[in-house]
């Protein structure tokens, strides 16, 4: 099965709005049969796609399941670059390798990897990162922008900024921000970020940003260990949320704001980023890999560093620790 002609057939059901394609042309157009296209329909159907077949008109499509393959995504994407490449899968260890490899293999900026379900999804320091299928967002996107690699963990901060954005757009609600990666909905998280990066010396040569958002579960969804401390955008708005749109939003703001960042540094994104965090002002503990440190958060710096007053008045930056409000 040629996986890309499908794809465009997809794309070209998606872009008609329920008028027919047809199929006679679609199929001349790729030297393909008409029954060829007619097995792909029946495919699609099996997906869970409702078509309808319109005598001598074509085909159309009534209405699309509920994923996050390339043509859902598309369908609502406005950006020149992110998302216009999608590698979709139904179940993945984890997407996070894959990027890595595809970034290695040359991949144009933007090209997103994304899957229904991760088997071993994960977090920072390899911690487990339960990604239930069909329930969320589990996605890597690569891009190469132009950085240096020392302005690249910033990236996070952006993307989170973004993803805020985003959900605002899509559902109404307002989520926060605890440094340096974790998106919040009443103090439960919603949303974690892991960026790592390839780079030489003095370059970036792709950023791989993680995303790992909880959209539709319900509480019984999460693992007992969860179910205290995570929460999902369902449960915050008490509705199913649509997780193509909330992806093609989520990368129209990170095309943005990475372009921002690119042309104006990381001024412009400090503020949005104040403006949703729920740690500045606030009495933390900050646990490191080989110490814990306690003071008041009074923000990020301009190399996006948390700035942490201690009890003797001293002033430390932080690059990365897991951060307990007190
Ligand atoms: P983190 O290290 O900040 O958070 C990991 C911790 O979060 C876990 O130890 C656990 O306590 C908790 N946790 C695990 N799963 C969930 C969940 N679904 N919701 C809320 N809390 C949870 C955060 O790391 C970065 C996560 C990035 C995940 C994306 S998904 C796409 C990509 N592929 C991949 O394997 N990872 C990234």
């Amino acid at each position: 099965m040629n996986t890309n002609v499908k794809n465009e057939l997809l794309n070209r059901l998606f872009e008609a709005k329920g008028e027919p394609v047809s199929g006679q042309e679609f199929a001349d157009e790729y030297g393909l049969s008409r029954t060829a296209i007619w097995k792909y329909i029946k495919e699609f159907e099996e997906e869970g796609y409702e078509i309808t077949s319109i005598r001598k008109k074509g085909y159309a499509l009534i209405s699309s399941p509920d994923r996050v393959n390339s043509a859902n995504i598309l369908n609502h994407l406005e950006t020149s670059m992110y998302g216009r490449s999608v590698d979709y899968y139904e179940s993945v260890e984890s997407t996070q390798p894959l990027a890595h490899d595809a970034a290695q293999a040359g991949v144009p900026d933007g090209t997103l990897i994304v899957a229904e379900e991760q088997t071993a999804g994960r977090g920072r320091l390899y911690r487990p990162w339960s990604s239930a299928a069909r329930k969320g967002i589990w996605m890597s996107l690569i891009i190469r922008p132009t950085l240096t690699p020392q302005q690249a963990p910033q990236m996070t901060l952006v993307t989170a900024v973004a993803i805020i954005r985003a959900i605002e757009e899509v559902t109404g609600i307002e989520a926060t921000i605890k440094w340096p990666n974790d998106i919040l909905i009443n103090g439960k998280k919603m949303t974690g970020i892991l960026t790592e990066l390839q780079a030489d010396p003095d370059r970036v040569k792709a950023i791989i940003i993680g995303i790992g958002m909880n959209v539709n579960q319900d509480e019984e969804d999460f693992p007992d260990e969860l179910q205290s401390i995570a929460t999902s955008l369902k449960i915050a708005t008490g509705q199913h949320i649509n997780r193509a749109k909330l992806i093609a939003g989520i990368l129209r703001y990170l095309e943005q704001y990475t372009n921002m960042y690119e042309k104006h540094g990381f001024g412009p994104i400090k503020l949005l980023w104040e403006g949703y965090s729920n740690t500045a002002g606030k009495r933390i503990r900050a646990v490191m890999l080989n110490e814990t440190i306690e003071g008041v958060a009074l923000g990020i710096s301009e190399e996006g560093l948390l700035e942490l007053q201690l009890d003797d008045g001293s002033v430390r930056g932080i690059y990365s620790a897991d951060i307990q409000i007190q």
